[in-house]
């Protein structure tokens, strides 16, 4: 049942508070969105409270003021819900130390940056955030924030304009550099920023880039904590439980994982107090991560939104959906994986079921429709290549391909708009109006090269499957068309 405590009531309530002093700062982070707060600074929260060395973190957010209105009057403290299915428990998060907005106080951000107590920068700033051509494997010189940013790189607006600027104080005045964290869902997260900082500065500074590539480490990690949006009703059912009126509260699952590549070249965190896993290399976790996880994720939010589903728990309750992604992992991408250090595929699959099951999570199939083309590439195009490599089946995968291209026309399968968010979204709707037929429409969407390799943009054999499955979806609708493919996958 939903609560209805009255707004008034609900904003009468104490706030969290901070009793003790604000912790020193040794972590500048990007992106203080939900998945940091649920994550990154719950976790370092975690280690802190079992060590005397502390990290303090200094959350930057490059444009939105929402999240600091909502931390500012609460002393940067909020709660973390945990949420599994069987008991909740808040923790009180104290390892925000301070909040900057970038584009009101820039030049606070890039002092900060260069302030040695700064150890690290982290970023959760999603996969649009780094601007990266994966076509061209290279920084998006064609982004006009990127333009923009080297044109003036002393006043930057972007994540990596501001990455540099901070690296570039610190190597024209002798000091020593920051470790670069990526905390986004995306493959080599740590060599793609990498990358994208070199090739910045290479435009500035060519010593500088030198200096970088020689100086500051990148690590790679692969992060994983289901965290959908909060909403009004967590806010109100954390109310009534807790006598506190939290805006900033988020609420996650209890589960998380986080795997960093042992490599910084500053000091760090012990962050295996917190269980978080340090190795020597994340690569075959990412993967393994990205495509059982975020594939099917992803397949779920396009098949399971055509299909009238609010949410991945509710797409689960149906055998059908249950079906279809137990049969994409056992037949289209596990085969395509190498089995990571103390982790059992078979497990972690069965594993994620019982995390989609949670009843407590509330996440949303159009929160993580969002920015599909951003994430399609590593989630799902990625394997499918792989598949087509060894002559394997895919038909799968190539339905959920076509469940997204039909969701960026911008009109569901019952003639209803849907609220498309995607960096490509002007683009993908252009081409969806200019289209004479829907094949010519599909073609037109496969030849995205900002979307789709080349390897597949040429294969005919992708071609014909993408275009076989967008029929049969657009005629038979999204669980009619599961049940098909899953009955002819029997035979
Ligand atoms: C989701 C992820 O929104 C999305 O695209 O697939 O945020 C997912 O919940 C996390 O990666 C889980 O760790």
């Amino acid at each position: 049942m939903h609560s209805t405590l009255s707004e008034v009531k609900l904003k009468k309530l104490p706030r969290p508070t901070r009793e003790e002093p604000a912790i020193t700062p040794r972590i500048l982070h990007f992106g203080p969105g939900a998945f940091f707060r649920s994550f990154v600074a719950n976790l370092i929260d975690c280690v802190n409270k079992k060590d005397v060395r502390k990290w303090g973190i200094v959350a930057v957010s490059l444009n939105s003021e929402t999240t600091f209105n909502k931390l500012a009057g609460q002393d940067l403290a909020f709660n973390a819900m945990s949420m599994s299915n069987t008991k909740k428990r808040a923790q009180k998060v104290l390892s925000i130390s301070d909040f900057i907005i970038a584009k009101k106080e820039g030049q606070r951000v890039r002092k900060t940056l260069s302030d040695e107590h700064i150890e690290i920068v982290s970023l959760t700033i999603t996969e649009k955030g780094y601007h990266y051509n994966a076509d061209k494997k290279e920084l998006d010189f064609s982004n006009q924030n990127i333009i923009d940013d080297l044109e003036n790189p002393e006043n930057p607006k972007t994540a990596v304009g501001f990455l540099v600027a901070g690296l570039r104080d610190r190597y024209l005045s002798g000091k020593a550099p920051f470790t670069v964290l990526s905390c986004d869902n995306l493959p080599n997260n740590g060599a793609v920023v990498n990358k994208i900082t070199l090739d910045f500065a290479q435009k500035i500074d060519p010593a500088l880039a030198k200096w970088i590539s020689k100086e500051v480490s990148f690590p790679s990690s692969m992060i994983d904590r289901i965290t959908p949006a909060t909403n009004e009703q967590d806010i109100i059912n954390f109310a009534e439980e807790y006598g506190m009126y939290d805006p900033a509260l988020v609420v996650h699952e209890e589960f998380f994982q986080w795997v960093i590549e042992d490599k910084f070249s500053s000091r760090r965190p012990k962050f295996e107090l917190a269980g978080i896993q340090m190795v020597s290399n994340v690569e075959l976790h990412e993967k393994m991560k990205l495509r059982c996880l975020n594939g099917t994720h992803s397949a779920l939010a396009y098949l399971g939104y055509l299909a009238g589903c609010n949410t991945i728990a509710e797409c689960v309750s149906d055998d059908s959906m249950v079906n279809y992604i137990q049969y994409l992992w056992e037949k289209e991408i596990i085969p395509t994986l190498e089995t990571p250090e103390g982790e059992d595929l078979n497990n972690y699959c069965s594993e994620l079921l019982v995390r989609y099951q949670n009843p407590a999570i509330e996440h949303r199939t159009w929160q993580i429709a969002m920015d599909g083309s951003q994430k399609l590439p590593q989630r799902i195009l990625e394997t499918v290549s792989d598949l087509i490599k060894h002559e394997r089946n895919f038909q799968g995968l190539a339905l959920a391909i076509a469940a997204w291209i039909k969701y960026v026309t911008g009109i569901d399968l019952n003639g209803e708009v849907i609220d498309v968010r995607d960096p490509l979204a002007k683009d993908l709707a252009i081409i969806a109006k200019k289209s004479k037929t829907s094949e010519h429409y599909v073609n037109s969407i496969l030849d995205l090269s900002k979307v789709f390799p080349a390897n597949l943009r040429d294969s005919s054999t992708f071609r014909m499957e993408i275009q076989k499955s967008f029929k049969f979806l657009d005629q038979y609708g999204s669980l009619v068309s599961i049940e098909k493919l899953m009955s002819a996958a029997e035979k």
